[in-house]
């Protein structure tokens, strides 16, 4: 059955990768993102290669009015969402938290939590136009444990946590199932912006092992969203074989 898949932050890492996934499946796509030119390239890849409609919508997840009028502004056709995969997220720095720069807190509580919120309440009334809706949140080993120099950002991460805890218990009755998917360290260009486009330390976060690319993360969510109806994964935690927690990682350098 096709399904109508709505992905945020669809420009780069893990959204792309599940854009990408769910396309070669032959699903209707809403991709989202702030880089409207990277959402258009994509979008026209997708379409050609696997023939697939694919529609963007540009906004930033953190602009509450922003996110409503884009969702209210889909076409009729497009008012049915079968998956919403909350993805857009960021850490921002990696300090102390007595060093730590607020305008980089706001940034990723801004982002990581009330964004997810933002877009789910607006999405809501369209889930319930589905036969199948589901919710997978991006969460992060992060989720689950703290490390120094990680506090707002776990801090964010342990709120999608109970966010989706409590989703999953208050949107029960509307047969929505609600996912999470916890991934340890993953090569994108998440490591690129929380260190500001400092590229050299961004690479050294993945020197030394293998980590997981956003293609292992994409088929995690396929295989999530695919289970039978009466099925349903709660939480994923998903790490690199030489990851046993944020702070241990085995490395050979
Ligand atoms: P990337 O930086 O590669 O991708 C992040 C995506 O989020 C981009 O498409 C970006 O799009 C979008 N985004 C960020 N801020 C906003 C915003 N304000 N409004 C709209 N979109 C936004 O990183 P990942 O793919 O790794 O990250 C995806 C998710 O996975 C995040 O929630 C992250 O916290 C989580 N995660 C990442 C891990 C990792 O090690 N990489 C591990 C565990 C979880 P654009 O800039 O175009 O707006
Ligand atoms: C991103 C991975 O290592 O910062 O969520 O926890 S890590």
């Amino acid at each position: 059955m096709q399904k109508t898949i709505f992905i945020t932050g669809a420009t780069s890492g893990f959204g792309k990768a599940c854009a990408h996934a769910f396309a070669s499946d032959h699903h209707r796509l809403i991709l989202t993102g702030r880089r409207a030119e990277r959402l258009s390239e994509e979008a026209g890849i997708l379409h050609e290669t696997f023939g697939v409609e694919v529609l963007t919508l540009n906004f930033d997840v953190c602009d509450r009015n922003a996110v409503k009028s884009a969702i209210e502004s889909l076409p009729v056709e497009w008012q049915s969402i079968d998956i919403l995969i909350n993805n857009a997220g960021l850490a921002a720095g990696s300090e102390l938290i007595q060093d730590g720069n607020i305008d980089d807190w706001e940034a990723m509580i801004d982002t990581n939590v009330k964004g997810l919120l933002y877009v789910t309440k607006s999405i809501f009334p369209l889930l319930l136009q589905s036969k199948c809706p589901h919710i997978v949140n991006i969460g992060s080993i992060a989720g689950k444990e703290v490390y120094t120099k990680g506090s707002v950002y776990c801090a964010t991460k342990f709120a999608v946590d109970a966010l989706t805890r409590a989703m999953r218990i208050d949107l029960l009755s509307h047969g929505i199932k609600v996912s999470q998917v916890s991934p340890g360290a993953a090569e994108t260009e998440f490591s690129q912006v929380r260190f500001k486009g400092d590229m050299v330390a961004a690479a050294a976060v993945y020197k030394g092992f293998a980590p997981l690319q956003a293609e292992d993360i994409a088929n995690a969510v396929m295989w999530i969203t695919n289970l039978p109806s009466h099925v349903n994964i709660n939480d994923l935690v998903i790490m690199p074989t030489a990851q046993a927690s944020p702070g241990y990682i085995h490395k050979v350098l």
